[in-house]
């Protein structure tokens, strides 16, 4: 696939509300990534003002009181169309029964550099490294509750949620507001219409006044700045699901895969790449592991590229988010690759190698990770 439109860096992080202090985020055009060794000794959650964001375009301004969730179409009671829509204000949301949920949020393109750093094979696109990800205690209303109280008909198949935030290009075209179809039976499953993030209302960035939680999926689901909900009796289809956010490439069907839906596990080490260590005396190892496939079950982590493995210490997380730590004492200077990979709720480890597609999306290979001891 050719098409980059909006997946072109270029800029300073101008569209994004909140500091983006390089100490703590490495900016990528209009988006910018959490640094690793920020989060070391962090809680078990990202903190609002470490939590990377992707932006299509840039972040809106939205008053809470103007502001309304509208649902639509034929897969409602009674077919209200687009200007007849069900709508929910801001004060309705709160005054529903609420549900918390910690969940990660991670964009299908993290880890996308290392396609070519560590296999050789670059993809163009925003080039993460691993800190397109966060995960926060989320509070909201469960998507569930908001359409049954819209009146979905147990026929329905698609709801297409679409986000307030200005319409965006691919090649040169509009292509229309962000929005991304998700199956009726995911969006009734766990999805939250979030308005909390980590305690506090949803800051702008991170789509405040409201925005779904999908967890487990690409972060692209997790539509920020709701405006609209489209619920439908036939499968509803967008450039999110059709042009992008699928596997394109050699080994892919023409046309691409399916669009894309659950994340893969990944590691990573609460270090800098490059990041000086002391030689001479213990280090301790931190990092995180997470899947989308239930609490993860072991971590192995290499200090020497990959030749050994020892089992890391895992620390808080049922939710498939979780902490790591293992003590190392360093016995030369230099370069050292550190490796960490997880294994997952299903017993599935991470690989030495991810599969290609020319868009770079779910490397979900085990991460080298050089530091320099001296
Ligand atoms: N309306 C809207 N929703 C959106 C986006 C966007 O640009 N506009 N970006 C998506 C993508 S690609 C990702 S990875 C996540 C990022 O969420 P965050 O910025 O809160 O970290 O939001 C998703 N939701
Ligand atoms: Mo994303």
């Amino acid at each position: 696939m050719e098409e980059r439109g909006s997946h072109d860096g270029g800029g300073d992080g101008g569209g994004i509300v909140k500091a983006l202090p390089p100490d703590r985020f490495i900016v990528h055009g209009a988006n910018a990534e959490m640094r690793w060794d920020a989060l070391r000794g962090e809680g078990l959650m990202v903190p609002n003002d470490l939590f990377f964001v992707r932006d299509h375009t840039r972040t809106p301004l939205i008053d809470a009181r103007a502001w309304r969730l509208r649902l639509f179409g034929d897969g409602l009671r009674g077919a209200p169309p687009r200007d007849r829509a069900v709508e929910f204000g801001y004060a309705d949301l709160l005054a529903m029964p609420s549900r918390t949920l910690d969940a990660v949020i991670e964009c299908a393109g993290n880890g996308r550099a290392l396609f070519a750093s560590q296999q050789d094979e670059p993809a163009p696109g925003i080039p993460w490294t691993l800190g397109a990800v966060g995960a926060a205690r989320w509070r909201g209303v469960p998507l569930a509750a908001v359409l049954e109280r819209a009146g979905l008909r147990p026929d329905a198949v698609d709801v297409l949620p679409t986000g307030l935030d200005p319409a965006c290009r691919l090649g040169g075209e509009d292509i229309g507001r962000v929005r991304r179809p998700l199956p009726v039976g995911k969006a009734m499953d766990d999805v939250l219409v979030a308005y909390e993030m980590n305690g506090v209302p949803l800051p702008p960035d991170h789509g405040f006044p409201a925005r779904l939680v999908v967890p487990g999926w690409v972060g692209v689901a997790s539509i920020k700045w709701l405006g609209e909900i489209e619920v439908a009796r036939r499968p509803l289809a967008s450039p999110w699901t059709t042009r992008m956010y699928r596997m394109f490439g050699p080994g892919h069907p023409p046309g691409g895969g399916p669009p894309l839906a659950e994340q893969v596990a990944k590691s990573a080490f609460e270090f800098g790449w490059d990041e000086r260590v002391p030689p001479g005396r213990p280090v301790t190892l931190t990092g995180r592991s997470w899947s989308p496939r239930g609490p993860v079950r072991r971590v192995e982590v290499s200090t020497d590229g990959g030749a050994g493995w020892r089992p890391a210490r895992l620390r808080g997380g049922d939710t498939g988010w979780c902490r790591w730590s293992l003590e190392w004492w360093p016995d030369r200077t230099g370069p050292v690759t550190l490796v960490a990979r997880a294994v997952d709720g299903t017993g599935a480890r991470q690989p030495d190698r991810s599969d290609f597609n020319t868009e770079g999306y779910l490397f979900g290979a085990a991460v080298r990770h050089r530091v320099q001891v001296g």
